[in-house]
């Protein structure tokens, strides 16, 4: 495999982008190597700078569900264009994707848009301080709720992967508000409550994590959570924008169930375009402004190309239920493949999955919070990671990040990746 136009360009990147890269979890930090320049991508492939292709499990952190470069969101994106790329105006396509989202998601009754999933979740907390007049916020260790200041205290996805979940330029004022408590541990949440009586604005979580790697909410965890919140008067926020419109048409809340007072959401909704958003119940949206006094705002919300490839997205998932049966499908296949392969190597490491969504722990403990998370042999998943992409399957470059397929995924690429599978477990150990 030859990839010397992506060490030239990586080279060439990093003087003038920090790490030469967008985001840091691209560097390969975690993984070892250097990163690959993507050059192209279409269904189940991407295709570096060198010509190599390969069957990728990323999909853009979440976004593709249907694979890379659908005709379905291509061609809506190509429409949308030659009316113009930005108003900073209102338009009908805002309007549309807010009641489409409204009816898609249990808990929204209305929603704002902005243009990523920091600024969704970053919004959603100012609105519960806004609404309940309290100060504080409980997330969990290990859960990632993008860069923004409050969410930067024992982080997951990259900020595990850098080693520093809690970054530097977060004062000690911010630091001070945020709580935290072990994921799945509903004793720790009566114990900040009660530490904090009165004082908690929000929970915020991932209801399904996926950035310490695929984590599930054990049986009663996240109604236990509901019941507190409602006692409490404390705003229960879903950060979904991993699981939105992944693990079914109405996202992690759906499927368990369970109905927060916010939601945050992003990735599929903009179907690879950079959009997220925040909703919820009336009685606290309208105390954004300028229904309300919180202020929150944006240049390109809301934005009439974004807008286009989120509507061609949201509609199609909303008319076509078979997207999700294959999905389950595609994630059962794989992740069964994955253990009986493991099985026959008289490996047993934990594997987490849910719908189309997976995680494979180098560790044979059980995975259930950010402690248990971080007893993987991370030298051993870098090991793996270089091994699976040396036989052209490209994985999250992390052993903290969930993996995230697409309905692209053929019985025949499902076979092909499974092989790799099993050549490099044979390899690295
Ligand atoms: P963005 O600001 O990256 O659009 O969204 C932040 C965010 C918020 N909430 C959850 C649950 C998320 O997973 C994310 C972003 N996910 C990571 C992947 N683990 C983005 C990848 C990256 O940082 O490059």
């Amino acid at each position: 495999m030859q990839i010397s136009e992506s060490k030239r360009l990586f080279a060439h990147a990093k003087n003038f982008i920090p790490g030469g890269v967008n985001s840091p979890v691209r560097a390969f930090r975690a993984v070892g190597g250097e990163p690959i320049f993507i050059k192209k991508a279409d269904g189940a492939f991407i295709h570096d700078e060198d010509g190599n292709a390969y069957i990728e499990l990323i999909n853009s952190w979440g976004p593709m569900l249907l694979g890379h470069n659908s005709p379905l969101i291509r061609e809506a994106v190509i429409r949308a264009m030659e009316d113009g790329t930005s108003f900073g105006a209102p338009t009908a396509r805002e309007v549309e994707m807010a009641e489409l989202l409204v009816r898609m998601v249990p808990s929204l009754e209305k929603v704002r848009m902005v243009n990523s999933g920091t600024e969704a979740t970053m919004s959603a907390i100012r609105v519960a301080r806004g609404y309940t007049g309290r100060d504080k916020i409980i997330k969990m260790e290990g859960h990632y709720h993008g860069h923004g200041d409050s969410f930067l205290i024992a982080a997951g996805s990259g900020a595990i992967t850098m080693g520093h979940p809690d970054s530097p330029g977060v004062t000690l004022g911010t630091a001070k508000d945020t709580l935290l408590a072990p994921f799945n541990d509903l004793n720790a949440i009566e114990s900040l409550v009660e530490a904090n009586k009165g004082e908690i604005a929000a929970l915020i979580l991932e209801p399904v994590a996926g950035n310490m790697g695929l984590t599930l909410p054990q049986e009663g965890y996240l109604q236990g959570l509901r019941d507190i919140c409602t006692r409490e008067g404390i705003v229960l926020i879903f950060d979904e924008v991993m699981t939105g419109f992944r693990l079914a048409k109405g996202g992690a809340q759906e499927r368990f169930g369970v109905i927060p007072d916010l939601t945050t959401l992003g990735k599929i909704i903009g179907g690879g375009m950079p959009v997220g958003a925040y909703g919820g119940k009336k009685e606290i949206m309208d105390f954004v402004s300028p229904a309300g006094p919180v202020y929150q705002a944006g240049t390109l919300s809301g934005n009439p190309i974004a807008m286009a490839a989120g509507l061609a997205m949201l509609r199609h998932l909303d008319t076509h239920p078979e997207v999700y049966t294959r999905l389950e499908a595609i994630g059962e296949q794989l992740s069964a493949g994955i253990i009986s392969i493991n099985s026959s190597l008289g490996l047993d490491y934990t594997l987490n999955k849910l719908g189309s969504m997976y995680s494979l722990f180098f560790t044979a403990s059980p995975v259930t919070d950010f402690e248990s998370a971080k007893k993987s042999d991370t030298q051993l998943f870098g090991r793996y990671f270089q091994s699976m992409l040396k036989r052209g399957v490209y994985l999250a470059p992390s052993q903290f990040e969930s993996l995230f397929l697409s309905t692209a995924l053929t019985d025949e690429l499902i076979g092909k990746i499974l092989q790799a599978h099993e050549e490099s477990m044979k390899e690295i150990h």
